[in-house]
């Protein structure tokens, strides 16, 4: 063969298989294999797109935007913290499921999941992202998610072999079916169920939760998520779902500790940290920031979706905290700017419900003008300024 041929070829070999080793992390991936491989084509769109937007922009969540907030609760439809201080809703809202497991008409906050489930079509509708958690009760005890005294050892007794193992698959029944009622556009010929990106058991690292750290040996919590996952996927068929999975935030210092339960690449699409603790003050914008390109480089790693999915400070005492300290963090370098959206907690009622236990502003509130700033900041995206999540790129 002459030599030019040889090179010619040999370059040809090199660039086919350059990029399969090489590809740069940062880049957005269309290939990324979802933990369901028979997700709908909307859920399908939604990981596609969260993983494109999220390279220039970071989406704002708030928890139950929609149901109440701090002075008012479900009087008017259409009513929100957050849209009344800044104009617009929220890019992602956040719902939570615990106690539909008991049959109940209302979650553990005492918001009616019928309710629930048209907020969840209408912010859908929308163009919002949706995105749900469970504080679910201890299956043991009949006590809430908080339920952790005594030696229950709820894990083992639920996984299968254990004596609660059929009741714990009833309760994720009740989630199957939610998940199959929130149907989008019905009666237009463009009915399809709405993508959820699911986050249960949730900061497992702290020990507050009955799926918490004490209470389950690593190995019990991997099987309990991947139980959920092949339970929910291959036997109930529940094909709207990205895994979104949220240690407390501690272990986003080091890989080590956040892989300690880690229940493995094939069944988790999203990956994050709850962060109540190194987001307060500026001073602690270091470790806050740290974390950040932790969970970016280890989902990018992984061709995963980064994320802050709960975090907050409970009521705002710093009227600056939304520039001064959340976006100082989300925007420090180009890395933490990659994460894909930032939920912060519920607006509780302060007349029916817990007091000073709010994480958005209200009109009126001393942070109210800074969030708008946040609000405008080109790197933040409310619904107002969020493109198609749901249609494939
Ligand atoms: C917690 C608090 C509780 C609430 C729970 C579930 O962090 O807000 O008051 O019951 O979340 O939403």
């Amino acid at each position: 063969m002459r030599l030019h041929i040889f090179l010619s070829l040999a370059l040809l070999i090199l660039l086919f298989f350059l990029p399969g080793c090489e590809r740069d992390p940062t880049l957005p991936v269309a290939d990324m294999t979802l933990v369901d491989p028979n997700a709908t084509t909307e859920t399908r769109a939604l990981f596609t797109n969260l993983d494109r937007i999220r390279h220039d922009y970071v989406l704002f969540g708030h928890q139950d935007d929609l149901a109440y907030g701090v002075h008012w609760r479900n009087d008017e439809p259409g009513r929100s913290d957050v849209m009344e201080v800044t104009g617009s809703y929220p890019a992602v809202y956040g719902w939570e499921i615990g106690d539909l497991e008991l049959g109940a008409s209302h979650n553990l906050d005492n918001v009616n999941f019928d309710e629930m489930r048209g907020w969840i079509r209408e912010g859908y509708e929308r163009g919002g992202v949706i995105t749900i958690s469970w504080h679910m009760n201890n299956p043991v005890t009949g006590g809430d998610a908080w339920d952790v005294e005594g030696d229950h050892r709820a894990v083992p007794k639920i996984l299968p072999g254990g004596e609660l193992h059929e009741k714990f698959k009833v309760w994720l029944d009740t989630f199957a079916e939610f998940a199959g009622s929130l149907v989008a556009h019905p009666g237009t010929g463009n009915e399809h169920l709405i993508p959820v990106i699911f986050r249960p058991y949730h900061e497992h690292t702290g020990s507050w939760f009955w799926w918490g750290a004490d209470h389950c040996t690593p190995d019990e919590y991997n099987k309990l998520w991947q139980f959920t996952v092949e339970y929910l996927r291959d036997e109930k068929s529940v094909h709207n779902l990205l895994w979104a999975f949220s240690p407390a935030g501690n272990v986003a210092d080091s890989e080590e500790a956040y892989l300690e339960r880690y229940p493995g690449d094939a069944y988790v699409d999203i990956v994050g940290f709850d962060d109540y603790g190194s987001v307060r003050e500026p001073y602690q914008l270091e470790q806050f920031t740290n974390r950040l390109r932790f969970v970016v480089n280890f989902a990018e790693a992984r061709r995963k979706i980064p994320a802050l999915p709960e975090t907050g400070y409970e009521a705002i005492p710093d009227p600056e905290w939304w520039t001064g300290t959340l976006l100082a963090a989300l925007n420090h370098d180009s890395t933490t700017r990659r994460i894909a959206w930032v939920l912060v907690w519920r607006n509780s009622n302060e007349a029916t419900d817990r007091q000073n236990h709010f994480y958005a502003p209200y009109p009126g509130h001393p942070s109210a003008y800074d969030f708008v700033e946040f609000h405008d900041h080109p790197l933040i995206l409310f619904e107002d300024d969020l493109p198609d999540m749901y249609i494939q790129p």
